[in-house]
């Protein structure tokens, strides 16, 4: 009987299709990283969930090229981390037009954190390596790092500015790598690099010999500088992956056993970055990373049962670059943020210093006014949930349990504001207001209230409204986008 029921098992188990090693994360040494329970889960993202709003910073030696090549300007767009790409540049012609350029001064780090401190961020992520490779920490691999070129470690100080603040810390790391000599670009199809197409000049290559490199700079990074919250992977195509590609499997179990309650987004993995794609929620593997992230984008709904983090530029350039005057609007800044709250999603809006670490006037002006708004209206923010209901055409909503903040945007012209809900109202007031009572009544078209003649902010005025019990919710008539579940 035995011998019969064991064959028989074994036979079924001969029909399951062979599961890919790194979906199931099992590393080489048969530790399952992601081996935690849901309540686990959730209280290792609860600060995360509760946090809604972070800085992101690019910053290495583009910054100091600031758009420039040869001393003139490249171009006028986005995208000037990039710029070794763009001029097609081997990583010595780079670094000995940029590393003269990167003179980080003393202390530049405090005047990031204070800015996203005062605006409501909770975490930073910075980028410890872009794609250009040159490492911001004091590196014992390799010499193509702020140890090895100025003497500094940046990475340290970087940390200890947002400590200072009480910030979380984020390490952006850049996966692709333009600068060592083993990285197999051959192979890395769908991936950028400067030579594509070109033979290597060193003759062959062992891209083991850059994973080695690869998880080697990790190591040192999470086991040197205290705890860290968040590690951000930039990034990975559909035909360059996981563990082929990076050794993905062995580096998330080695990045759990070194920081057990660090929080990774998804890109060791492809997945929807740029574009979205028809179910961006289907897509998500939690085996595959904690959280996703659309990029420079808002999904068009939020996204029931996944966490997601849009992270965008203030104006099109994520490294610093004197010729992008494509701002965005203080108000344009403010709706986002109010936008991704309201579809239950984090915004990481990103700030490009300069090569000396100095902000320019339009970035300050940005996050200060952020602050200036979040000041009054944070508490709709940080720690909230989504919409119970569709977008309304006068502006957005989140939810903190049995309150509901009402992000009104355009103003009623006949002074009342139709909340698509049965509910009775306990209370309302304005954010900006709040000894100011706002009248309700109960309607089958839902919840009015009598707002008072003037908007209190040009761009987003909060209401804050009490009620009864769970929410009951009216479909809303020629909804906008954002969507609750
Ligand atoms: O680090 C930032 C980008 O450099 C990186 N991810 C963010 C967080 C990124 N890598 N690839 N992509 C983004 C997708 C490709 C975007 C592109 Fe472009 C748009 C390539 C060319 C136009 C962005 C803008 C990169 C260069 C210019």
């Amino acid at each position: 009987m035995k011998n019969r029921s064991s064959s028989i098992l074994a036979a079924l188990l001969s029909l399951l299709p062979a599961l890919p090693s790194e979906v199931m994360a099992q590393s080489s040494d048969g530790t399952d990283a992601f081996h935690e329970t849901t309540a686990e889960h959730d209280a290792r993202m609860a600060w995360w969930r509760d946090a809604r709003f972070g800085m992101f910073v690019h910053w290495g030696l583009y910054s100091g090229l600031a758009g420039n090549w040869d001393g003139k300007q490249l171009k006028k767009g986005g995208g000037m981390e990039w710029i070794q790409q763009y001029v097609k540049a081997d990583t010595d012609a780079y670094a000995a037009q940029a590393l003269p350029l990167f003179q980080p001064k003393p202390g530049f780090a405090r005047e990031w954190m204070k800015l996203a401190k005062q605006a409501g961020c909770r975490y930073v992520v910075f980028t410890t390596k872009h794609h250009e490779g040159f490492s911001l920490h004091d590196s014992k691999t390799g010499d193509f790092n702020a140890g090895a070129k100025l003497k500094r470690d940046l990475v340290k100080e970087i940390v200890e500015a947002a400590r200072a603040e009480g910030l979380k810390i984020g390490f952006y790391h850049s996966l692709i790598d333009w600068h060592h000599d083993q990285y197999e670009y051959a192979k890395a199809k769908g991936l950028p690099h400067p030579l594509a197409g070109k033979a290597y000049p060193n003759g062959k290559r062992d891209h083991e010999l850059y994973k080695a490199h690869l998880h080697s700079q990790v190591k040192e990074l999470l086991a040197g500088y205290g705890k860290v919250d968040i590690l951000w992977w930039d990034f990975s195509s559909q035909a360059f992956q996981g563990d082929p590609a990076w050794g993905a499997t062995d580096l998330v179990n080695m990045v759990r056993t070194l920081q057990p309650q660090v929080i990774m987004n998804n890109r060791l993995y492809s997945g929807a970055t740029t574009q979205a794609a028809a179910d961006e929620s289907k897509l998500f593997n939690t085996r595959k990373g904690d959280f996703t992230t659309p990029e420079q984008r808002i999904p068009a709904t939020g996204m029931p049962g996944v966490d997601w983090e849009t992270c965008m530029t203030l104006n099109g350039t994520w490294g610093y670059s004197e010729y992008d005057k494509g701002w965005k609007s203080d108000k344009a800044l403010i709706r986002n943020l109010v936008e991704i709250a309201s579809k239950g999603g984090n915004y990481l809006l990103n700030i490009g210093p300069k090569g000396d670490g100095s902000l320019c006037p339009e970035t300050i002006k940005a996050f200060t006014a952020i602050g200036r708004w979040m000041k009054v209206n944070a508490e709709s923010i940080h720690g909230t949930t989504a919409s119970p209901f569709e977008a309304p055409d006068w502006g957005r909503a989140t939810r903190k349990g049995g309150v509901i903040y009402l992000h009104v945007q355009e103003w009623p012209k006949d002074g009342v504001l139709t909340v698509p809900m049965r509910n009775h109202a306990v209370e309302a007031l304005l954010l900006a207001e709040p000894a100011t009572k706002i009248p309700s009544s109960s309607t089958p078209e839902g919840l009015k209230l009598k707002l008072p003649k003037q908007a209190p902010d040009p761009h987003v005025s909060v209401v804050k409204l009490v009620v009864k019990g769970e929410p009951d919710v009216l479909p809303v008539e020629n909804a906008a986008s954002a969507k609750a579940p």
